[in-house]
């Protein structure tokens, strides 16, 4: 049997890239770059062999706004169309304002084709009329769509702010004062309330962030500017589709300036198709202060995903020493992960609630967990493992119970995007296919990273840690 220098690992590891404005925002759905890179350092570093479903082509209830550094090359702002000066009344002396005067122009024609567009899609002449009364073209939706800078967050960073101890406290606080209304939606839907209260706090702070943003103007502003052109106006369609059902109002439609609504943060596809009525007042009502539709439109959204009541998402587990990580894919029952040493932090075998998968977030020097079909449930909101772990963990805390036993490695951070590169050109210099150097770490990159690992007696994670690029570089 292989023995693995874990210690060898010297720093490690890793983490996650959160892109967004403020740290809080990077916790909150409408930040989906951060999805999209956790998802790429978390999860596709165990090993795509580790991780059984494939979660490619999932429904999300907010918005992916794309991954950073892809396209971002191109100018996100609406560019002054010259052809067109002629005809846009002149504001003001300033650069700014002639650019904002055109945007302003071109947005209007759009919105003008866009009524075409709806109506050929059964939105009625008087929803639009109202719809658009007071929309208006959104220059600051444009610029944070565009402040999607790249930076890192290790897992640890990102749980110690999902899960702070005041979101604990208010979470607990809420729990209680919601209790009722939570037993009712959990005896209704099958789906375990703290999980729905955990869902709530990260996606609004249990309400208190629930977006302030005109609904309407964000969306058609977003859809005019075309980054994602096609993604947006889709959403429209859908807001307007809400609108015409009477639902809510224009004026009370706001959401998040990516069009995440409400206390739980659905775009509103997903709240076509999964919002309820829970109050029974014939209005799916996820914008009021009162949170029941909201909550249980998202116990809704769980329980459509296949949530096993009583099933827990994951468990803390302790990996053995000179644990061999090439039996880390796959699931298995928690009793047969045991025999190969994986056991719950109080050194018992997990009971058998259902086959897991082995989850190493930041590698082999991280936290382990085993986690159950309830975890990829979460994902369905929010296709990213540190999310999936933070809802997880809040839901715990909030039942009462305590931090993670373990602790992240020091140092961790996830690679840039460029590191990822260098690291796959490395890897290719000395023989370990990677599959290309596109800075994505794909299955073929985390084979070829296992294999060097295995040839160089370190602990095969096939985790991309900044340690091992340094270990290359040497
Ligand atoms: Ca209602």
């Amino acid at each position: 049997m292989r023995q693995f220098l874990i210690a060898a690992l010297t720093i490690p590891a890793l983490a996650s890239a959160l892109a967004a404005e403020s740290p809080l925002a990077g916790i909150r759905p409408e930040a989906r770059p951060s999805s999209v890179r956790i998802v790429a350092a978390a999860s596709r570093a165990i090993d795509a062999a580790t991780r059984l479903s494939t979660d490619v082509s999932m429904t999300k209830v907010a918005p992916v706004v794309s991954a950073p550094a892809t396209g971002m090359s191109r100018s996100l702002r609406p560019r002054p169309r010259p052809e067109n000066l002629t005809e846009v009344a002149y504001r003001g002396p300033t650069p700014e304002s002639r650019q904002q005067a055109v945007a302003d122009f071109g947005f209007q024609r759009w919105v003008k084709g866009f009524r075409t567009r709806a109506q050929a899609q059964g939105i009625s002449l008087a929803t639009l009329n109202a719809a658009f009364s007071h929309a208006e073209f959104l220059p600051d939706v444009i610029e944070r769509d565009g402040n999607q800078a790249e930076f890192t967050l290790s897992v640890g960073q990102y749980l110690g702010r999902a899960v702070s101890d005041a979101r604990v406290s208010t979470g607990r606080a809420n729990a209680q004062t919601h209790a009722r209304t939570l037993a009712a939606i959990e005896a209704r839907y099958d789906v375990d309330r703290e999980i729905v209260a955990a869902i709530w706090g990260m996606e609004s702070n249990y309400g208190a962030n629930r977006g302030k943003t005109h609904l309407i103007s964000a969306l058609a502003t977003l859809a005019y500017d075309g980054r994602r052109g096609s993604f947006f106006e889709k959403q429209l369609i859908a807001a307007l589709k809400i609108l015409q059902t009477g639902d809510t109002t224009e004026d009370r439609m706001l959401a998040s300036w990516a069009g995440a609504m409400g206390h739980t943060q659905f775009i509103p596809t997903s709240y076509l198709a999964y919002a309820v009525d829970f109050t029974g007042d014939g209005k799916r009502d996820i914008w009021a202060d009162d949170p029941s539709d909201a909550l249980a439109s998202t116990a809704a959204y769980l329980a459509k995903s296949g949530w096993i009541k009583g099933q827990p998402w994951g468990v803390e587990v302790n990996l053995p020493k000179g644990f061999d990580f090439t039996h880390a894919a796959g699931k298995r029952m928690p009793s047969d992960w045991a025999r190969l040493g994986v056991k719950g932090v109080d050194g018992k075998p997990v009971p058998d609630h259902g086959t897991a998968r082995l989850l190493l977030p930041a590698g082999a020097l991280g936290i382990a967990f085993l986690v159950f079909k309830n975890f990829d449930v979460i994902r369905r909101y929010n296709a990213s493992d540190a999310y999936a772990l933070g809802v997880g963990h809040l839901g715990d805390r909030i039942n009462g119970r305590g931090p993670l036993a373990g602790s992240w490695p020091e140092g961790e951070r996830s690679l840039l995007r460029a590191e990822a590169r260098e690291l796959q050109s490395l890897l290719s210099a000395k023989g370990y296919a990677t599959g290309g150097v596109d800075g994505k770490i794909g299955s073929k990159t985390i084979a070829a990273i296992r294999a060097y690992q295995k040839a160089s007696g370190i602990a095969a994670d096939g985790y991309p840690s900044l340690a091992l690029l340094t270990r290359l570089r040497s």
